[in-house]
C-alpha cells in the first residue's frame, strides 16, 4: 500500500479560495443596542428582580453585505453579575468593536484574542459579539453555526423552567401550566430571597403538588452562608431537590468545597465560574460536582468549550445555564451545547417563554419537554425588527 505524497491537495492558508473568505468576511461595523424586553412576571433572585430584560443586540455587518445578529444578557443591571447593559454597549463601541474592524469574522479564535485584548472580562459584551461574528460566517459559508465549532451531537435538549416570582400557589400553577403545555417538566426554583423557612415552604408547596419524581432544582444565587447550608441542605434533601446551584458567595469556592463534601445532594457552580481558570480552580477544590454553562460568563463560544473540557476532564458534570436570553442568544447557546459530548443536566433556556414577545420571527421549539436546536444557516434565527425597535432604549 503506498502512502499519499504530503504535499497533495490541502488548502493552504495562502490559497485564494480562503483568502476570498477572509477578504470577504472583513468587518465593516458593529453596532450595539440596548434593549428591555418585559417578562411575563416579576423574575426575583436574591440579589435582584426585574420585570424587564436588559440585552444588548449586537449587529455586526461584514464587507460581503452579510449581517450576524448576538445577544448579551445582564439581570437587573450590574448586580447579577459585574455588567450592566450601559456599560456593555459603552465598552463595545469604544473598544471592542474598533479592535475588529477589518479584521475576517471567519477567524473567530484570533477574534477572541483581540477582544480579550481589548478590555478585560466584559464577558458577556465578549460574547455578544463572538455569537454575531459566528452567525455572520455561518450565513456566509452557508453552514449552521455549530459546524464551525465541530458539528452537532446533539439535536434537542431536556428543558427546565426558572419558578422565581417568590408566591409558591402562583409558582405551583405556573408549573403546572408548563407541564400541560409540553414545554417544561423540569423545574428550577429561586432560593436566597426570603429566610429560609419561608423558600422551604414554597419549596414544599411545589413539592406536593407536582407529580411524584418531578425533577426540582434549587438556585440560592449566593444567597446562604456555609452556616446555612449546614442548617438546610438536609431539609432540601428531605423535599426530593435534584440539585443545589451556588449556594455561597461565588468567591467562596473553599466553602463551596466544604458544602459540597457534605452535601448529599450535587453541588453546582454557577456564579463562581466564569473564566477557564476558575474552572479549573473549582474543579481541582471540589468546589461542586456540575458546573453552569452560560455564554455571559465565558465569553463567547470557545471559551464555552474550554470549560466544558477542564470540568469534562476533572468528571465534574455539565449543566446548560441561561441569563434569560431570547431567542438570539439562546440559539447560540444550545449550537455550543449541541457540539459537546454531553449536557448530562439539560438546559434551562427558558427566556424565550418568559419575554411577553420573543425577539426572533421564528423562536426557539419547545416539545415533548425539549428544546431544539435551530436549524439554517448561522444561529438559525432571525431577530423581528419591529420587536427590536420597541423595546430598544434609546438615550
Ligand atoms: C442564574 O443564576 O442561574 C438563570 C436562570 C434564572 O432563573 O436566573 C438566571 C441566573
Ligand atoms: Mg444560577
Amino acid at each position: 500500500m503506498s502512502i499519499a505524497p504530503a504535499t497533495s491537495t490541502l488548502i493552504s492558508p495562502e490559497d485564494a479560495g480562503f483568502a476570498s473568505l477572509q477578504a470577504e468576511t472583513a468587518i465593516r461595523s458593529i453596532s450595539a443596542r440596548i434593549i428591555a424586553a418585559p417578562t411575563r412576571r416579576k423574575h426575583k433572585l436574591s440579589n435582584t428582580s426585574v420585570n424587564h430584560q436588559g440585552y444588548i443586540f449586537v449587529e455586526v455587518t461584514l464587507e460581503n453585505g452579510v449581517v450576524g445578529y448576538g445577544e448579551g444578557s445582564t439581570l437587573g443591571g450590574p448586580r447579577w453579575a459585574e455588567e450592566s447593559v450601559e456599560a456593555m454597549k459603552a465598552n463595545i463601541d469604544a473598544y471592542i468593536a474598533p479592535a475588529l474592524i477589518g479584521h475576517p469574522a471567519c477567524e473567530l479564535e484570533r477574534a477572541a484574542k483581540l477582544m480579550a485584548g481589548a478590555c478585560k472580562r466584559n464577558n458577556s459584551a465578549k460574547s455578544a459579539v463572538d455569537m454575531a461574528l459566528l452567525d455572520a460566517t455561518g450565513k456566509t459559508l452557508g453552514v449552521p453555526a455549530h459546524v464551525l465549532l465541530g458539528g452537532a451531537q446533539h439535536q434537542s435538549f431536556s428543558a427546565i423552567w426558572a419558578l422565581a416570582s417568590g408566591d409558591a400557589a402562583q409558582e405551583v400553577e405556573e408549573a403546572q401550566g408548563m407541564i400541560e403545555k409540553g414545554w417544561f417538566n423540569r423545574f428550577k426554583i429561586k432560593l436566597g430571597f426570603a429566610d429560609p423557612a419561608t423558600d422551604l415552604g414554597r419549596l414544599a408547596a411545589l413539592q406536593k403538588a407536582l407529580p411524584a419524581g418531578t425533577d426540582i432544582i434549587a438556585d440560592v444565587n449566593q444567597g446562604w452562608s456555609e452556616a446555612d447550608c449546614i442548617r438546610y441542605l438536609p431539609r432540601l434533601e428531605d423535599l426530593g431537590v435534584s440539585l443545589i446551584e451556588q449556594p455561597l458567595p461565588a468567591d467562596q469556592m473553599a466553602g463551596m468545597a466544604r458544602v459540597a463534601q457534605r452535601s448529599a445532594i450535587p453541588i453546582m457552580m454557577d456564579e463562581g465560574v466564569f473564566t477557564p481558570a476558575e474552572a479549573f480552580d473549582g474543579c481541582a477544590k471540589a468546589a461542586g460536582s456540575v458546573i453552569s454553562l452560560k455564554l455571559c460568563k465565558h465569553g463567547g463560544v470557545h471559551q464555552l468549550k474550554q470549560v466544558a473540557g477542564i470540568a469534562r476532564a476533572a468528571g465534574v458534570q455539565l449543566y446548560g445555564g441561561c441569563l434569560l436570553e431570547s431567542s438570539i442568544g439562546a440559539s447560540a447557546h444550545l449550537h455550543a451545547f449541541s457540539t459537546l459530548p454531553a449536557l448530562e443536566w439539560g438546559t434551562e433556556h427558558f427566556g424565550p417563554k418568559i419575554l411577553v414577545e420573543d425577539l426572533t420571527r421564528e423562536g426557539l421549539v419547545y416539545e415533548n419537554f425539549r428544546v431544539h436546536l435551530p436549524e439554517g444557516p448561522g444561529l438559525g434565527i432571525t431577530p423581528d425588527p419591529d420587536r427590536l425597535d420597541r423595546y430598544e432604549i434609546k438615550d
